[in-house]
């Protein structure tokens, strides 16, 4: 059985006013080789709203979360310091723009998949880089207020540390429709490699458990290590599933065929669109963020593959996607998104969006959008945000104040008051 009222909404992070690159995520390959450059708050938050904007084009439901206070004085404050009395790498820390990426937000298991017939969401912890550590109180804050129907929500707190948790971009779920029960898929990593394994398996297992998954229709896969090494920090740098279709990388898990083999059992109908290492190697999916796209479902049927312009530029990557619109596969369309800003952070359509499903009409209506209120959003973007920032600025209180009154100006339009007051 299929619950009609529930459909998919893709909530973005509004890219914030301290967007900036001080190459924070070690493991993150584009964060690394952005680091120092001069970034452009502004252009960034417009490319992501141009993105909902597509995406509200194409029928699709459209919901936001809002930038986080920077910097996180509290936070400093708990370490014994300040903004102004801070060194460089921790005041980086702190300004971060980060809460950007919602795909980290939260993991989400719809109300079909539960035992109590509610949408479970968990905020993650984020616990293994330290500027993400401290997003997770003010991400509950905003889930809270947004989905405070507890008939319908139920908001867990992030789990204790040791157990680092990354939210919905480890995770993916396969259903015949959004409002039918679905197989929830929980991907790790395992510690030891080159790069730091940013989910861990007991995180993930803890997370089902309190969702009330059952434990038949719910699979735990390892990432493998050599995804990892060659810069998959996520799950979804390497693999995205929407529907009955799961597209994904040759070289993704550690036991594919294990992985197939149950997912095939379970659902029948699944169709997994695997991409060879020898079309595209994993160095080209990674640059290129192939399947850091929304794959999404098309209100009249079939799917659309979002993918950042930077899939254009690496022919491994182009010819695969134009062979296989050509082949007449379930993927009927592909869009192209330019999101250069936060790509440049290893932040691809994927990874700036969580998806819910749920009832439109149980939200607080001030966390969606239409066309109409989008376009409020990037005139006090246009307005406030910075232009550019670059990470010697970081220390510079003008810029500070700037960056603080232009999140109040978006509060203000969205009346939301601050989620930490
Ligand atoms: O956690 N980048 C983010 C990118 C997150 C991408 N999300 C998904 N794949 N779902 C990260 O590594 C860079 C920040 C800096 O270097 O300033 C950063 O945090």
């Amino acid at each position: 059985m299929s619950r009609a009222d529930l459909v998919e909404i893709n909530f973005d992070g509004i890219v914030g006013p301290s967007h900036n690159y001080a190459g924070l995520s070690f493991g993150n390959l584009a964060s690394t080789r952005s680091a120092g450059a001069v970034s452009h708050p502004r252009a960034a938050a417009l490319q992501g709203i141009a993105k909902m904007r597509a995406n509200l084009d194409l029928g699709l439901h459209q919901g936001i979360l809002v930038p986080h206070r920077r910097p996180n004085a509290e936070w400093l404050a708990t370490l014994g310091t300040s903004i102004d009395q801070a060194e460089p790498a921790l005041r980086a820390n702190a300004m971060s723009a980060s809460p950007m990426w919602a795909a980290n937000a939260a993991t989400v298991s719809p109300a079909p998949d539960t035992a109590d017939g509610r949408c479970h969401l968990s905020v993650a912890n984020l616990l293994t880089m330290p500027h993400r550590s401290h997003e997770w109180p003010e991400t509950l804050a905003q889930l809270r207020l947004a989905f405070g129907d507890r008939r319908r929500f139920a908001v867990h707190s992030a789990l204790p540390a040791p157990f680092g948790d990354e939210g919905a971009a480890n995770h993916m779920r396969l259903a015949e429709a959004p409002g039918a029960a679905g197989v929830e898929i929980f991907v790790y990593g395992h510690p030891g490699g080159r790069y730091p394994a940013r989910q861990h398996p007991e995180a993930s297992r803890a997370i089902a458990r309190r969702h009330g998954l059952d434990p038949h229709k719910t699979l735990f896969a390892a990432q493998s290590e050599e995804a990892i090494a060659a810069g998959a920090f996520h799950n979804d740098v390497v693999a995205v599933a929407d529907g009955l279709l799961l597209l994904v990388h040759e070289q993704a898990f550690a036991d594919r065929a294990g992985l197939y083999d149950r997912l095939r059992r379970l659902l029948p109908a699944v169709e997994i669109i695997e991409v060879p290492a020898a079309a595209v190697s994993l160095e080209d999916a990674i640059r290129s963020y192939l399947f850091n796209a929304q794959l999404v479902t098309l209100p009249g049927g079939g799917h659309a593959l979002i993918v950042p312009r930077e899939t254009q530029a690496i022919p491994s990557v182009r010819a695969w996607l134009q062979d296989m619109l050509a082949g007449n596969g379930p993927i009927r369309r592909v869009e192209i998104v330019d999101l250069r800003e936060s790509m440049a952070n290893g932040g691809g359509p994927a990874c700036l969006r969580l998806r819910v499903v749920a009832d439109p009409a149980t939200i607080d209506p001030r966390f969606l959008v239409d066309v109409e209120r989008l376009e409020r959003i990037a005139h006090v973007v246009a307005q406030h945000w910075p232009e550019t920032i670059s990470s010697s600025q970081l220390g510079d209180p003008a810029l500070r104040a700037k960056i603080a009154a232009a999140r109040d100006e978006l509060l203000g339009l969205l009346k939301l008051t601050d989620p930490n007051k």
